[in-house]
């Protein structure tokens, strides 16, 4: 069990407002647990723009597969990255397209690299990368 401390923040009403507005729905019990969220997401964040520590990236990638090789090309990128692959999942979409979500773990920096390789890659027509890290306890 965590000692919480309190602080008072000033803010404009309407921004607050919004803020309430913004999070109604999404399951939290009150606005300090939305707010611990978002500091907890701006710590790993920073963490993970930082390079030298350890952080998880999951890719998403979607692509046509007649795409020549581009399969080849995509799995070729990640036997030879350096970072760790932890899992990779292929799911066909409909007759051409299919989405490949790739966890891979290793530092900020190279986690970073590979996924804008992949990304960038010739004929993946949507690509994202969402970072966290498994360090920050709290
Ligand atoms: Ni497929």
């Amino acid at each position: 069990m965590h000692h919480l401390s309190r602080f008072g923040v000033s803010l404009e009403e309407d921004l607050l407002s919004a803020f309430d507005h913004s999070i109604d729905g999404l399951g939290y019990q009150n606005r300090s647990e939305a707010i611990r969220d978002l500091i907890r997401d701006h710590l790993i964040q920073k963490r993970v723009v930082q390079g030298d520590s350890e952080v998880i990236g999951v890719v998403t990638l979607v692509y046509d597969h007649r795409v020549h090789r581009l399969s080849d090309v995509l799995a070729d990128m990640q036997h030879k990255a350096e970072v760790t692959v932890n899992a990779s999942l292929h799911i066909h979409l409909d007759e051409h397209n299919c989405l490949e979500v790739i966890v891979i773990r290793g530092r900020g920096d190279k986690v970073h690299e590979i996924a804008g390789k992949l990304i960038a890659t010739k004929g993946v027509q949507n690509g994202k990368l969402v970072t966290t890290s498994p360090e920050l306890k709290h």
